[in-house]
């Protein structure tokens, strides 16, 4: 655990690639950050960057510069070592930015298939311009490309209505509603573009693997085992206590006893006026003899925080805006010290921790399903606790770890009569029996999220069959306000959110 701060060198970045003169790019973003300007003129472009990072931290690690080659990176690269090993005299390369203009040198767009971490990046060399995100698209990347002045940022609502002229529609990237021009790099691919015309190409760098693995118990729960030490570790800070946010379900536990290990931790479960999950976690706390403490949010202060929760996650999914309203309530209530947060978030994802049955074609089917579709969720994105001064990393989308439980076949997952069986089996000797056997909840049930935002809409008149959509109606309201219109959540009122939609769910059934 050498290389890393509490925070990473940049926590985003917004970049200018262009052939004519301009100003470094600037824009509305929720990451709470000082701007620091970087970049420079390479032989056919200009690069100019405007790093976001956390006080204490030096935005000079963020990128840096090498003959023709500009790189700038924001979030964090966990397989350093190994990476620094293929590097002809193992260089020092004291930052992820120039570990990576070195990879670049020597494999060119292929050293993206070679980093495991959390980042989106830049290079600028010669007359290209590399955009990438790591495996998971965990640092969300835009783009808004013109001939001759491409804008790049970590938040969609920094590219809004900056006036440049409509560039080519690059149709293998998502296209952001309600912002045009915007495109979003997918997970897990470089975008090359040619900065004169904005013509570009994507190559992929990851997929989820669409085999699966016969292992038998102990092989599968010592390989679940050994990947998740490893990815807890490299997500720890020398010197920087972290803090595990934990609901005492199988995930967040697992993650604490493992990151217990190496020195001292602090815990902290949330819960609302209406629910929690207190108990369950202090018997994981009290097991491991953490420094846990309970936050109680009332629900109504929590639901307050749906602009909020849209506005930093840019996400249009109401099932991921009520996963992570009470993580985005969470961090907000932390003290300003900035925070390395850890969470057990992701883990049901790769294992159908979700999917309560036991038929194993449904199962596999649920995996399938979503790794199929997570990209452009935004759920993990940085901004959620950035807004607020802090950095979050999720050991099971590490990418040897996903590689591994993605991988393995359905009956590994579900067996015995168990949901997330070989996550449960290899953490037994390190977890209470009630916490390995504790059947799952999911955090927007634990804290009564669910029920809350449903009951709110009901008591403003949407008959039980129209919730769900009311749900994706008021999220695409509240979207459309704090990302494309670029409003502060501050000034975008919930309630006159939820009236708009629910003016668009009766024009709709008109
Ligand atoms: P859940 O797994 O309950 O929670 C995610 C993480 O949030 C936990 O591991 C824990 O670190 C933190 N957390 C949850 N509850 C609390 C609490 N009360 N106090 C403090 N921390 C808490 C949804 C879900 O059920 O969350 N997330 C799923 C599935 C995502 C679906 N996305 C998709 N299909 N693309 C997950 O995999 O985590
Ligand atoms: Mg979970």
């Amino acid at each position: 655990m050498a290389h890393l701060g509490t925070l990473p060198p940049a926590l985003g970045f917004l970049v200018r690639a262009h052939t004519g003169a301009g100003a470094a790019p600037q824009g509305p973003v929720a990451t709470r950050a000082l701007h620091a300007e970087a970049g420079g003129a390479l032989s056919a472009q200009v690069l100019s960057a405007t790093v976001l990072h956390g006080p204490g931290t030096d935005p000079g690690r963020a990128w840096t510069r090498a003959g023709d080659t500009v790189v700038v990176v924001a979030g964090e690269f966990y397989n350093q070592d190994e990476l620094r090993s293929v590097l002809p005299g193992s260089p020092a390369c004291d930052s992820d930015a120039e570990l990576l203009a070195a990879l670049f040198d020597r494999y060119d767009l292929h050293a993206f298939r070679l980093v495991n971490g959390r980042f989106a990046a830049v290079v600028a060399s010669g007359a290209r311009l590399c955009a990438a995100t790591d495996h998971a698209g965990s640092v969300p990347l835009y783009l808004r490309p013109a001939p001759g002045d491409i804008r790049i940022a970590t938040e969609a609502k920094a590219l809004a209505a900056q006036g440049s002229p409509r560039g080519p529609s690059l149709p293998e990237t998502r296209r952001v509603p309600g912002l045009p021009g915007v495109r979003q790099v997918p997970a897990g691919t470089v975008l090359e573009l040619a900065v004169d015309s904005a013509d570009g190409s994507l190559h992929r760098t990851w997929e989820p693997p669409s085999a699966r693995r016969i292992l038998s118990e102990d092989a599968a729960c010592r390989a679940v085992r050994g990947a998740l030490e490893q990815a807890v570790e490299r997500r720890l800070a020398v010197g920087t206590k972290p803090l595990v946010v934990l609901s005492g379900g199988i995930d967040s536990s697992a993650v604490a006893a493992l990151a217990a290990a190496h020195g001292p931790l602090d815990t902290l479960s949330m819960g609302t006026d209406l629910s929690d999950e207190f108990p369950q976690a202090e018997v994981v706390a009290r097991h491991l003899a953490t420094d846990h403490s309970e936050l109680v949010i009332p629900m109504d202060t929590l639901l307050r925080r749906l602009p909020y929760t849209v506005w930093a996650a840019e996400t249009l999914d109401a099932d991921i805006v009520e996963y992570l309203l009470p993580l985005v309530g969470l961090y907000r209530e932390l003290p300003d010290t900035p925070r390395r947060v850890l969470t057990g978030y992701g883990a049901d994802i790769p294992l159908a921790g979700m999917h309560r049955e036991d038929r194993l074609p449904q199962l596999d089917t649920a995996v399938t399903h979503d790794m199929a579709t997570f990209d452009g969720l935004n759920e993990m994105s940085p901004v959620l606790a950035a807004a607020h001064g802090h950095w979050t990393s999720h050991p099971y989308w590490d990418r040897d770890v996903l590689d591994l439980l993605v991988g393995l076949e359905a009956g590994l997952k579900r067996r015995h009569g168990r949901d997330k069986w070989v996550l449960r089996a290899a953490m037994t000797d390190l977890l209470p029996e009630e916490t390995v056997s504790r059947p799952k909840l999911g955090v927007h049930e634990g804290s009564g999220v669910s029920v809350a935002f449903t009951r709110l809409l009901s008591d403003n008149g949407v008959p039980d069959r129209d919730i769900a959509t009311a749900k994706t109606l008021v999220v695409r309201e509240l979207f459309d306000r704090t990302v494309a219109e670029g409003g502060h959540p501050d000034q975008v009122s919930g309630e006159s959110a939820i009236h708009a939609a629910l003016r668009r769910l009766r024009q709709g059934a008109a």
